[in-house]
């Protein structure tokens, strides 16, 4: 368990750092976007390694919950080596890169839900697939509009859609409920934590589409500075929030 834990950190590493061998990607002392990323990255990383490492401080059925924290930090942060080195040299705002982290982060950090649920035995398959589809239909909505595959206005409206859809079903919907009766206060705290950071932390970013996509007025610059700041509070604390309820539930440091 320890070595898989280490191989799995050393690759993780490793592909990030393929990522940033282009000996031109120069950071420049002025560019606060860049080092936005660079700062946000590191971040990432070090979540990563925070929560594989904590895997073995939790209890069994709160560890595949920790586990995917680890892995949504560990593909932001391979995806902030590219995006990185996107803008650091070219300046453009690396969108393909955003869409392809959040197709897949995403998803996972829905199916959280599920799993902090299926840690006290509460959850069932229907909310698996709900939230999983919620997610798919709001990024995929989001992506053909940015893109330029639909009309912006449309893949806006769709992307709302799917995320008013994953609102629903943790405020009012079985997953929600199923959380309000579990009786379990770790749980609890979580679940009402991860809600606020998923109605409010994820509205950040169609704001961002808003503004940078139907009625201008926000440059490149302040939509990526934004979008990192949010990624960092969606993706880690988000994942400290479940460590927090895992270690609690488990009594510290029970092995
Ligand atoms: C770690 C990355 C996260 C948590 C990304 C979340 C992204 C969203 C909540 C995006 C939402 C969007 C809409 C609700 C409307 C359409 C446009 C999107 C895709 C930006």
């Amino acid at each position: 368990m320890k070595k898989l834990k280490l191989f799995a950190l050393a690759a993780v590493a490793l592909m990030g750092l393929s990522g940033a061998a282009n000996a031109d990607a120069m950071l420049a002392q002025d560019d606060f976007v860049g080092i936005s990323f660079w700062v946000i990255s590191m971040g990432m990383l070090a979540a990563t390694a925070f929560f594989f490492m904590e895997t073995g401080n939790v209890a069994a059925g709160w560890r595949t919950s920790v586990i995917v924290a680890g892995l949504v930090t560990g593909i932001a942060f391979i995806h902030y080596m590219y995006m990185r080195e996107v803008w650091v040299t070219t300046g453009d705002s690396p969108t393909v890169y955003r869409y392809i982290d959040w197709l897949i982060t995403v998803p996972l950090q829905m199916v959280e839900f599920y799993l902090i649920l299926s840690a006290v035995g509460k959850a069932n398959s229907g909310m698996f697939w709900r939230l999983l589809l919620g997610s798919v239909v709001m990024l995929v909505g989001g992506y053909l509009g940015e893109a330029g595959y639909i009309n912006a206005t449309l893949g806006f409206i769709i992307g709302m859609a799917g995320w008013v859809y994953i609102l629903y079903e943790v405020f009012s919907g079985e997953a929600g409920k199923a959380a309000a009766k579990s009786g379990n206060k770790a749980l609890v705290t979580a679940f009402g934590a991860m809600r606020m950071i998923v109605t409010v932390g994820w509205a950040i970013y169609p704001l961002g589409y808003v503004f940078g996509y139907l009625t201008g007025g926000v440059d490149a610059e302040s939509l990526n500075v934004v979008y990192n700041l949010a990624d960092f509070v969606n993706k880690i604390a988000f994942g400290l929030v479940i460590w927090a309820a895992a270690t609690s539930s488990s009594g510290r440091r029970a092995k």
